[in-house]
């Protein structure tokens, strides 16, 4: 039904809520955009959909945790009663969502979509929900329906797309539903009256620091904390664990990555001071003692990455953390000491590629070959593992090429490497180059990361299948001292080692129906 969206800059709601949100709502667009018959929303429902709904036995997923909702939840519970629904942590079945939803009777469920590679039960969650109810309302997102947004609208059971960071969106799209505000400015993507989408600027939160603490209290957080996601070299050295990001964005422009339409390119940061308190009071309720850094480019300020470490030992926190997503070059050996002495046990550091060429024509990163064996020893040194990742497969990379980078990391030093298929995703630099270079094989993109989409001039996607899993486990795992190194840093027993890469090898194996069912 389409609804005549008018002016109102009521912001009453704020005051009906617990939490005060900062004064930076500003509503001001007036258009028409077509809703369910909305009568009201009182109940509202934040959920992850089941991503074995897609496919009964996957083993390769994760189990993310719902900080987002949890943060979500935080800017909603003074105003609407609002649950939150993990169907995939709880392994729920379909129909086991319906019967909860005819049970909770929502009048809103949020969707949320972390990756593109999942985006079928995005669906799925949307098409239930409406089949139980066509008045409750639904609005999806999560990095894949920021950056997939035109892609989510095409399914009718969406009733709307957030468009970026929600914190502040979410409460003012609700109270704008309840009649006590006007549409929000920006970050929400709604249908026109007559087909056509009308697309809100990306929502960014300015100052993180401003935000409530995720509220953990509505889900069975000690479950989470006690959960590893899956066994990998980033797998919590020591339970309970909690994975959270210290800050958004990143600043670098990779060719490849889309990071920059997700969180943008300017970091913000959660201040050390207030890291540590919520580190401390994770610590004191639920004894949690690791910690995973989440961060795009967690260490890209060096003062305020040493400001946090330091402030991490005199608070004597006693926790071991990882953490992904380190650019090398903002490292120095000051840095790698304090990761030491504040419980650091792992960085996962992104160099790319092994050849030149590639690093500065093609994913345009500002790694430096020649030193990068060196700063990996350095941080060795201080105890810290250091696993590195590589990206195989790119546009007008030859095949030489890639035998250079797995070469480059197997003789760089690092304790353990992956390489993944580059995947041209929407957006990117390098899907435009991919596409003006013909060398995208298959134009089904997802992130599939078990297929390379991609081909070469001297090389086909099925050759890059095979060579990422076999070079991935012949580097890692083809030595006793390899498989005990490989072992301590997962956490593992050599036994369980064994069925770690047995598992992947055959999750990873691959589908010889793939390519004849996208052909
Ligand atoms: C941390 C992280 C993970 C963690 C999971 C995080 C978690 N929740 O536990 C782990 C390690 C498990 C992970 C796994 C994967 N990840 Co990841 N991950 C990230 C990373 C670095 C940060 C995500 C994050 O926590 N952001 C901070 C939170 C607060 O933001 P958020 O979750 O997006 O939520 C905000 C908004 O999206 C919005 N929102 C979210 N949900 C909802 C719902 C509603 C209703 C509303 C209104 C708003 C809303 O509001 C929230 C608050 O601002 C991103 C990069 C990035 N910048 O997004 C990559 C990223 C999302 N991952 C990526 C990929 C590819 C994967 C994997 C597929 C990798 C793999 N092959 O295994 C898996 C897939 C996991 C899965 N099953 O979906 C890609 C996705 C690209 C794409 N288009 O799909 C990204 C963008 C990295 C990249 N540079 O390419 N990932
Ligand atoms: S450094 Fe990482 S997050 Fe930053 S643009 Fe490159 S790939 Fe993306």
């Amino acid at each position: 039904m389409p609804i005549n969206n008018t002016l109102i800059n009521d912001k009453s709601f704020l005051s009906d809520g617990k939490i005060e949100l900062p004064d930076r709502i500003s509503s001001s667009r007036t258009f028409e955009y077509q809703a369910p018959n909305i009568k009201g929303i009182k109940k509202v429902l934040l959920m992850y959909p089941n991503q074995r709904w897609l496919k009964e036995d996957m083993t390769t997923t994760w189990n993310p945790t719902p900080y987002s909702l949890c943060q979500l939840a935080s800017m909603i519970r003074g105003q609407v009663e609002v649950r939150i629904l993990d169907a995939h942590f709880d392994e729920m079945s379909r129909e086991e969502f319906k019967k909860y939803l005819k049970q909770f009777k929502p009048d809103l469920v949020g969707i949320s979509q972390l990756s593109t590679e999942y985006k079928a039960i995005l669906d799925m969650a949307a098409d239930d929900t409406k089949e139980v109810s066509k008045d409750i309302v639904t609005i999806s997102g999560g990095v894949h329906v920021t950056v997939e947004f035109k892609d989510v609208m095409k399914n009718p059971n969406i009733d709307f797309a957030c468009h970026g960071e929600g914190e502040y969106v979410l409460p003012e799209f609700i109270s704008h539903l309840n009649g006590k505000a006007g549409f929000p400015e920006k970050g929400m993507i709604s249908r026109g009256p007559k087909g056509g989408l009308n697309i809100g600027a990306r929502a960014v939160v300015d100052d993180l620091n401003e935000l409530p603490d995720p509220s953990f209290d509505l889900v069975d957080f000690k479950k989470y904390m006690m959960t590893t996601q899956r066994y990998g070299i980033d797998s919590p050295d020591r339970l309970p664990f909690v994975r959270y990001a210290t800050s958004r964005g990143c600043p670098i422009g990779c060719t490849f990555c889309q990071v920059e339409f997700i969180s943008g390119k300017k970091v913000r940061t959660i201040s050390p001071e207030n890291v540590v308190r919520q580190l401390k009071q994770l610590k004191e309720k639920y004894g949690i003692r690791s910690y995973h850094f989440e961060d795009d480019n967690a260490f890209f300020y060096r003062r305020r990455t040493k400001e946090l470490l330091r402030l991490m030992i005199d608070e004597k926190l006693d926790l071991t953390w990882k953490a992904t997503g380190v650019f090398l070059p903002t490292l120095d050996e000051e840095v790698y000491q304090l990761m030491r002495d504040s419980g650091g046990k792992m960085l996962n550091i992104a160099i790319e590629s092994g050849t030149e060429r590639i690093l500065k024509k093609v994913i345009k990163k500002g790694i430096n070959l020649e030193t990068a064996p060196q700063a990996i020893a350095l941080a060795q040194k201080y105890g810290l593992y250091i696993a590195t990742n590589f990206i195989i497969g790119l546009p007008t990379e030859t095949w030489d090429e890639v035998r250079q980078t797995i070469n480059y990391a197997e003789n760089c030093g690092s304790d353990y490497s992956k390489f993944y298929l580059a995947t041209p995703l929407t957006g990117t630099e390098m899907y435009n180059f991919a596409m003006e270079q013909g060398a995208v094989d298959n134009l089904n993109i997802t992130v599939d990361q078990r297929y390379s989409v991609m081909k070469g001039t001297d090389w086909e996607a099925k050759d890059l299948n095979v060579l990422r899993v076999y070079e991935w486990d012949r580097i890692n795992f083809s030595d006793p001292f390899k498989r005990k190194k490989t072992a301590d840093m997962m956490g593992l027993t050599l036994d369980q080692l064994e069925e770690l890469r047995r598992g992947t090898r055959n999750a990873l194996m691959l589908d010889s129906t793939h390519y004849s069912q996208n052909e």
